[in-house]
């Protein structure tokens, strides 16, 4: 490819080609000149949000130029690369992760200083960018940070959502959704209006014979769309590589914006169209763990698989490879079964396109894909209905008929009679509406499947996916524990931290082998070492304590214990669990004497989180936090010894101020429910300690910790089914704590009864599917252990620093790799200082 560009034209590209400023004089120029001509600001006029978009101007100009070098270096290098699909990037603020990344924010701080801001304020003047509901959506951040980091040629896909997931507000102790638009003043994205592919949806399906005789099929679009790039560049930790996130816009394809009705005078209704074109990407759907089977939803699925696979197998033929190698040259990871229809769409690509035979196209397929399951919860298993499948996409219907035919007569081959069986593993279920089911075509159509942590990998074999064992063998199936990047939940949240470790190992090398952490274990018993661990921890807690007073007008004592709860708001993660608690606290505390309450630990009850705006459950809950904090935070007897907090719009900026600031955390799932759970790590990793189930990577965490470094309760996954089922056939008898828990609430204690009729109703009267009850005693034991534990501040301490020390496994760095090395079967690029 150089060389077929002249020299003197090489040799004035080079000369003027732009490079990056490296010290503060530089930066400052870059920052002055952007806010001049970009944002045609002046000194007069640059406020606090013109700081903010100059400083992120200058950064984006250095990570585009190395964007453009990594991308170069990848080409010519052309290695093996992986695409990471996921509908879901939950990626928060780029500023200080791109100053921190590229090392640069000590230089821009002591610039933004001689121009009169403090790099913090600029910092906090960005928006977040919430393109996602919770875990699944920051494990697909965290993978890009990683991957960039380590040098792997990837690339993410995903949508580019015009409003992210709603932001909260708190009216009357209800949440309220007020839409995210976020796009206004982001310098982040790069539209390619020079990518685009053009989708096409319903229409029908003609079959021919072409001049050899074979039968062929094409697929006449009813309407069709036009998906327009935006590029994202991921810049990772102290390496060159910048890699590419890539998300789909959604437009009028150029042909349908129609001239004939525009012409005919008919323009509003040639308007309307590109509307309609453009809601496919308008909006992210903000159901965590639950699928509705929306119509819109399956579309955007659609228009976002194949965009991405025309762009994948475009740069693919451009390097006049056999398709047979298509596998050894592409990794594509599903994020769950969002991008099933990827399958599909490639087998469709080189059936209907390329004119490939079924079985070798196929066997190219199943080389391609892996698939990541993250849950077992059957609401959130995707179905779509066959003849709304019938209709937006015809073809892959028949495609997916065609799959399901041949995998079902292997099925027959090896089972031969077992009817059930061939039911049970069918894609299609025979119900009315028949429906596809996306988890047999991914489990199908990939060569491995894997799970986030190591209880769940095991569930998924024994239940939901028992049969598919049988049939594939172990070996189809497999276990990548969750991690998350310690560059962001623990250098950019925790800087003091960050520092302290760094002081005491030496350097920041821990950032990228998160396994050296383990050398503070030597410092535990240093009293130095120790007092400005917990001044850190101090600190932390004030910033959130001015957090608190900031979005609730709350004063909380930092002295208290802070006990936190953040994460969506879902039965299954039992948020009503801990304000039951709350609640036998309080009512604990009316109880006592004014000498038995000198005894008592101070405690603030931290809670936040989004509810589905359709799940009434989750709005309920929400509903009694906030009820029983504004009985419980008047209450001038109890004063200090309880408070009660929800913050409003959970989301990641606030995660990095909360999760250094917690003593205690909870991740109290029923057993067997949550498949990993990733903030777990976060709370750990920044010394705090938790209290959990054994759920998902709780377990994991306790192997690593020890289990006196984590407060473990409640019953375990192997008896949860046989409970439920004594809930039903043996009779329930609410446990009596609980019962008095609720006859408080029955009272009127917080407020009118009726609103909480329900969530009670689902435990006294429906079977308590969760197991609140039966947990209920164990947990508030546990609780019981924590107050104690927490009065022996030295012990509580060492603690904190021995989990720290221990928590090198779940780096996503270690996650990545074994990604890398157990299913996509690629090695990072060697990055070379000269490149
Ligand atoms: C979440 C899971 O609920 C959580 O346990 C896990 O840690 C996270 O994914 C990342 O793996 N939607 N969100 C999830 O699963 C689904 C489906």
């Amino acid at each position: 490819v150089e060389a077929s560009i002249p020299e003197p034209l090489r040799e004035a590209w080079r000369k003027h080609s732009a490079s990056e400023f490296t010290t503060k004089e530089e930066f400052e120029r870059e920052f002055v000149r952007h806010v001049e001509t970009t944002l045609a600001r002046s000194l007069y006029n640059c406020d606090e949000l013109a700081a903010y978009s100059g400083t992120a101007l200058a950064f984006r100009d250095r990570l585009i130029i190395e964007w453009n070098k990594t991308q170069q270096r990848q080409t010519f290098t052309d290695q093996k690369r992986v695409y990471y699909l996921s509908l879901e990037f939950l990626m928060g603020r780029a500023l200080d992760n791109a100053m921190l990344n590229v090392g640069m924010k000590d230089v821009a701080r002591d610039g933004l200083a001689d121009l009169g801001f403090r790099v913090e304020d600029a910092i906090s003047q960005e928006h977040d960018a919430a393109l996602g509901n919770g875990g699944l959506g920051r494990l697909a951040a965290c993978f890009l940070d990683s991957m960039a980091t380590l040098n792997y040629p990837a690339w993410g896909y995903g949508l580019r959502y015009r409003y992210g997931i709603f932001k909260q507000e708190i009216v009357n102790g209800y949440q309220m959704e007020i839409p995210d638009y976020w796009l206004d003043n982001n310098p982040w994205e790069f539209p390619r209006h020079d990518i685009t592919v053009d989708i096409q949806f319903y229409g029908h399906v003609n079959k021919y014979q072409d001049e050899h005789g074979k039968t062929c099929h094409s697929w006449e679009a009813g309407e069709t769309v036009q998906a327009v790039a935006y590029d994202v560049p991921i810049p990772g930790y102290r390496t060159k590589t910048t890699n590419n996130l890539r998300l789909w816009s959604s437009k009028a394809s150029s042909g349908e914006f129609d001239f004939q009705k525009f012409n005919a005078g008919d323009y509003e209704s040639a308007v309307a169209d590109q509307q309609t074109a453009e809601t496919i990407s308008a909006v992210l759907y903000p159901n965590d763990n639950l699928e509705r089977g929306k119509e819109l939803r399956l579309k955007q699925q659609y228009f976002w698989c194949a965009a991405s696979l025309y762009d994948i197998v475009r740069r693919f033929k451009k390097t006049n490879r056999a398709w047979s190698e298509f596998p050894d040259q592409i990794a594509i990871q599903l994020n769950d079964t969002h991008p099933t229809l990827a399958i599909v769409e490639l087998q469709r690509i080189l059936i209907d396109f390329e004119g490939l035979e079924w079985d070798e196209a196929w066997r190219i397929v199943t080389g391609t894909f892996g698939y990541t399951n993250h849950t077992v919860l059957p609401e959130a298993l995707e179905k779509w209905s066959v003849p709304l499948m019938q209709n937006l996409l015809p073809r892959h219907l028949q495609i997916i008929y065609d799959i399901n035919l041949f995998f079902l007569q292997s099925v027959e081959k090896r089972f031969p009679k077992d009817r059930d069986m061939l039911s049970r593993v069918s894609i299609i279920e025979e119900s009315h509406p028949k429906m596809v089911r996306m988890a047999h075509i991914a489990i199908i159509g990939s060569h491995k499947v894997n799970g986030v942590a190591e209880l769940h990998s095991d569930l998924i074999k024994t239940t939901i996916f028992k049969d598919f064992v049988e049939i594939y063998g172990p070996d189809r199936f497999t276990n990548v524990t969750n991690g998350i990047t310690p560059r962001r939940w623990l250098h950019q949240a925790n800087p003091a931290l960050s520092a302290l470790i760094a002081e005491k190992l030496g350097g920041y090398d821990f950032l990228t082998d998160l396994t050296l952490l383990d050398k503070l274990e030597a410092f535990v018993d240093d009293q130095e070492f120790r007092k400005k661990w917990s001044d850190i921890k101090a600190n932390n807690k004030l910033r959130l304590a001015r957090l608190i007073k900031d979005v609730t007008g709350y004063s909380v004592n930092p002295q208290s214990l802070f006990d936190v709860q953040v994460k969506r708001i879902h039965e299954y993660k039992r948020q009503q669990l801990n304000i039951f608690g709350v609640i036998h606290r309080y009512l604990k505390l009316k109880a006592m004497s004014a000498e038995e309450r000198k005894k008592v630990v101070p405690r603030v009850s931290i809670f936040g989180g989004k509810a589905a705006p359709g799940y009434w459950m989750a709005k309920s809950i929400i509903y009694l936090i906030n009820s029983v904090a504004a009985v419980v935070n008047k209450d001038e007897e109890i004063g200090d010894l309880l408070k009660v907090i929800f913050i409003e719009d959970y989301n990641v900026s606030k995660a990095e101020i909360i999760c250094p600031a917690s003593d205690i955390s909870e991740h109290i799932s029923t057993a067997g429910t949550e498949a990993s759970g990733t903030s777990n790590m976060k709370f750990v990793l920044n010394g705090g300690l938790i209290i959990g189930t054994c759920d998902g990577a709780n377990i994991e965490i306790t192997r690593e910790i020890g289990e006196q470094n984590i407060f473990l309760f409640g019953n375990l996954a192997e008896d949860v089914e046989d409970l439920r089922h004594r809930h039903f056939y043996g009779g329930f008898t609410l446990d009596p704590q609980l019962k008095r828990v609720f006859d408080s609430i029955k009272s009127g204690t917080f407020g009118d009864a009726s609103s909480f009729a329900s969530l009670i109703a689902s435990i006294e009267e429906h079977g308590d599917y969760y197991l609140v009850s039966d947990d209920f005693n164990s947990y508030v034991e546990t609780h019981e252990m924590v107050d104690k534990e927490f009065q022996n501040r030295e012990e509580w301490l060492a603690k904190s620093i021995t989990s720290v020390a221990r928590m090198g496994f779940f780096s996503m760095d270690r996650v990545t790799n074994e990604y890398a090395d157990s299913i996509w079967n690629v090695e990072p690029l060697n990055v070379k200082d000269d490149a």
